[in-house]
């Protein structure tokens, strides 16, 4: 996969609210390209899968349990400097870090309930988008 490509996924708590139109108007309005997109639910399988490289952390649990709770949509997203720049984009983890102006300052519950997921390195980019899409699902 090209290094110009993110994965995201509008988490659980961004769909219950209603913000998945709001969020994608400002992932658009920030340059990006929708490449692949699906409203999805992960199963705990999935989740664990998926959050393996946090299964020591005391928050796993809950994690599993949030992602696992309701529909998210995944998708994969094209820019230059696509992971930084949607990391910027995102803002800080904890919402009460985040930049004024992050999809986690403007969505964000909490610093587990935020909102979004960004891929943090373009190799987990590419993991994390082929662990959602096949190849005939990006465009
Ligand atoms: P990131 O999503 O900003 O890359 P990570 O450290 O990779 O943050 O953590 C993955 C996810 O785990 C976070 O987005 C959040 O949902 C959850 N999480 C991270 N730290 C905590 C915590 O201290 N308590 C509860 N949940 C957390
Ligand atoms: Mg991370």
């Amino acid at each position: 996969m090209a290094t110009n490509r993110t994965f995201t996924m509008l988490k659980p708590d961004a769909v219950e609210k209603g913000h998945i139109g709001a969020i994608l108007d400002k992932i658009s309005a920030s340059g990006f390209r929708i490449v692949a997109m699906k409203l999805t639910q992960m199963t705990k399988h999935d989740a664990e899968t998926f959050y393996a490289i946090h299964k020591e952390r005391p928050f796993f649990g809950e994690l599993v349990e949030y992602m696992t709770r309701g529909p998210i949509v995944a998708a994969i997203l094209e820019k230059d400097n696509a992971v930084d720049d949607f990391r910027t984009l995102i803002g800080a983890t904890n919402p009460a870090d985040a930049a004024e102006g992050t999809i986690r300052k403007l969505f964000a519950n909490s610093i587990s309930e935020n909102a979004v997921h960004g891929s943090d390195s373009d190799d987990n980019a590419a993991i994390e988008s082929a662990f959602h899409f096949s190849g005939r699902e990006m465009f």
